[in-house]
């Protein structure tokens, strides 16, 4: 097993980041394989359950109120819709289900619903992660307590560039949720986006406060800016596939026991891109034909991609209820 560390300095990052492309794709796979399946990728599932109208204003998000994003808002689903989509999901072959709320943070009357959403998608034998904004203790705990496995929440930029995407709230403020949610004993799902203007020591500078965190994030997302009409980021200019790539390939450096999820943005990336990014360490990706609003790679696709790479979705790690065996689409 490959040994953690947590004291990256930016330029270590970056002298990984300018190894010749060759060199750095084959130290990453070799890392890579001495601790993950390199055949196999883990498929989690997402579903907005609270969509539009949020108070933070994201540059680069389609659900933010301050921007002019053509989206229908949606207040909090109903119990059964979710519960009915994960059954789907997994039925699909998802093993994890993750749902997203365009929230500063959870209110009162919603929270206990949010509640009651984990505690149905528990009982269907699937993991579950939840995205709801920032967090105090008594939520976290209360999360917890109804079987939530990870909680998602982005560092999505570098300390520095923040300040250029986000306004209503500071880095800190991340970070001080996450360790709300590490100290709930809550696995930590956060990452981050790229193409959002940032400089070459934005990613180094990302990738080293993910690593440098107390515990590395059991799941590392990395996104792909996925640019949506009347969004500040909407004419963005789009970095190099061989960047994320190469993003990719540092993060299972730095963090070699994380999954690192090839995460928004595969509508838009090519089959080969998303091949060199499975050999670069990436071992998880969203399955289903919508991210929260917008579209992600079609399910047909998806699949005859992983049939020509002979890639095989991760099973179920977890027992499951007594309903018997299902039967996966994507094994198949
Ligand atoms: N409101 C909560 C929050 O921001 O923490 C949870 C939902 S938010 C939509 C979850 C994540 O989606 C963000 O942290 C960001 O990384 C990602 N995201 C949002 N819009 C995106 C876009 N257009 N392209 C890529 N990723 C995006
Ligand atoms: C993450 O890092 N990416 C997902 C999930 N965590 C919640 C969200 C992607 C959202 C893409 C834009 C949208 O569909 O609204
Ligand atoms: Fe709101 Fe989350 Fe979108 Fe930011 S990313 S505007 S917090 S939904």
């Amino acid at each position: 097993m490959t040994q953690c560390r947590h004291d990256w300095t930016v330029d270590e990052v970056q002298a990984l980041y300018d190894l010749p492309f060759m060199e750095l794709l084959y130290r990453a796979h070799s890392q890579h394989r001495e601790n993950f399946d390199p055949n196999q990728i883990q498929f989690s599932s997402l579903m907005s359950i609270k969509t539009g109208g949020c108070p933070e204003d994201c540059g680069y998000c389609p659900q933010s109120a301050h921007h002019g994003a053509d989206l229908e808002k949606e207040r909090l689903v109903e119990v059964e819709r979710v519960i009915a989509e994960a059954q789907a999901a997994k039925d699909r072959g998802a093993t994890r289900f993750c749902m997203g709320a365009a929230w500063k943070n959870p209110n009162d009357r919603d929270f206990p619903v949010v509640l009651e959403m984990i505690r149905g998608v528990k009982s269907l034998g699937m993991e579950c992660c939840v995205t709801l904004g920032s967090l105090d203790e008594q939520q976290t705990r209360a999360l917890k307590d109804a079987g939530l496995d990870y909680y998602n929440h982005n560092l999505d930029t570098s300390p520095e560039h923040y300040e250029n995407i986000i306004t209503t709230r500071k880095f800190q403020d991340r970070l001080d949720t996450l360790e709300k949610v590490r100290d709930a004993g809550i696995s930590v799902c956060c990452g981050g986006i790229l193409g959002l203007g940032e400089g070459e020591k934005d990613r180094a500078t990302l990738l080293m406060e993910l690593a440098n965190m107390p515990s590395h994030p059991d799941s590392v997302p990395i996104n792909l800016l996925v640019r949506v009409k009347g969004t500040p980021l909407e004419h963005a200019e789009q970095i190099d596939p061989f960047i994320f790539v190469r993003t990719i390939a540092v993060a299972r450096i730095m963090m070699p026991h994380s999954y690192v999820r090839l995460s928004a943005g595969r509508e838009s990336m090519d089959d080969a891109t998303q091949a060199l990014c499975f050999f670069a360490g990436a071992n998880s990706v969203f399955f289903g034909e919508k991210l929260l609003t917008t579209p992600n790679a079609q399910a047909d696709r998806d699949m005859e991609l992983l049939r020509r790479l002979d890639l095989h979705p991760q099973e179920s790690q977890i027992e499951q209820p007594v309903s018997g065996p299902v039967e996966h689409a994507l094994s198949a």
